[in-house]
C-alpha cells in the first residue's frame, strides 16, 4: 500500500493505493468524435479531444501499478426499455437516442458510437459499468464495487465537465467518496462551464471535492 499527497485546490488530495479508483468517465466515440450524439446536439466534439493525453498518461500509471480503474459508458439497451421519454425527447437534436447515424445507433449499447475511444480502451481485469443516465451512481452497482474493494476516494476523468462529471462526483459525495478531479483530463463543449464547474466543486472548502492537475498527480506518485 502507497500513500499519496498530490497538490491540490482546495488544499492538497491525500489517498492511500488501495483505497483509490481511477474513474474514466463516459470516454465514449458518441461523445467524443464526430457522427455520435454529442454532435447531434450541435456541439463541436473537437473540443474535448484535449483530454485524451493526460487521461492516457494517468492511465498508465495506474495499470502500472495495478491500482483500480473503472470505465463508464452512457447508453441505453438496445430495446431502449431504459430510456426516458423525457430524456429521448427532450430538444431538438439532428437525431435521438436509438436512431441510426454514421457510428450505428445513438447511445445504445453495442453501436460503434458507444465504444469508449481506442486511444483510453479498457484492458482486462478493469471494470467497465453501463449506466442509463448522466451520473454513474444512479442504477448502476458502482457503489457496490467501490465498498467491495475498499475505495474511498476517486480520481476522476472523463467528459463532459459539467454534465456526467459534475453529477458523478455529486453523486459520490453524498455517499461519502472524496473525489479528486483532474482539471486537464476532464472536457466540455463549453470552456466556460468546464471553467466554473472545477471552480464549484473545490469552493467552500472542498463543498464536493479537490480540483489539481495530471502533472501534480503523476509527479507525486512514487
Ligand atoms: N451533453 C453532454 O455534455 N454530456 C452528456 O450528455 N453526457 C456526458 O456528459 N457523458
Amino acid at each position: 500500500m502507497t500513500h499519496v499527497t498530490v497538490p491540490a485546490t482546495p488544499w492538497a488530495f491525500e489517498f492511500d493505493s488501495d483505497a483509490v479508483a481511477l474513474l474514466c468517465i463516459d470516454f465514449q466515440r458518441d461523445f467524443m468524435e464526430p457522427g455520435g450524439f454529442g454532435e447531434s446536439l450541435g456541439n463541436d466534439v473537437s473540443t474535448l479531444r484535449t483530454a485524451i493525453a493526460p487521461t492516457s498518461a494517468v492511465l498508465a500509471a495506474f495499470r502500472e501499478r495495478g491500482w483500480t480503474v473503472i470505465h463508464t459508458r452512457e447508453g441505453h439497451r438496445a430495446d431502449l426499455t431504459d430510456l426516458f421519454p423525457a430524456k429521448r425527447d427532450r430538444g431538438n437534436p439532428s437525431l435521438r437516442i436509438g436512431e441510426e447515424g454514421p457510428m450505428g445507433r445513438l447511445l445504445v449499447r453495442g453501436s460503434k458510437g458507444h465504444d469508449i475511444i481506442p486511444e483510453l480502451a479498457p484492458i482486462e481485469g478493469e471494470v467497465v459499468l453501463d449506466k442509463p443516465g448522466k451520473g454513474s451512481f444512479y442504477a448502476t452497482d458502482l457503489e457496490t464495487i467501490l465498498r467491495a474493494r475498499g475505495i474511498r476516494q476517486l480520481v476522476v476523468t472523463g467528459v463532459t465537465t459539467e454534465v456526467c462529471v459534475q453529477t458523478t462526483v455529486r453523486e459520490a459525495n453524498d455517499r461519502g467518496f472524496e473525489s479528486l478531479i483532474l482539471s486537464d483530463c476532464t472536457g466540455s463543449y463549453f470552456p466556460e462551464f468546464h471553467a466554473s464547474a472545477l471552480e464549484m466543486f473545490s469552493a467552500q472548502g472542498a463543498i464536493v471535492g479537490w480540483v489539481g492537475t495530471s502533472a501534480d498527480l503523476l509527479d507525486s506518485l512514487p
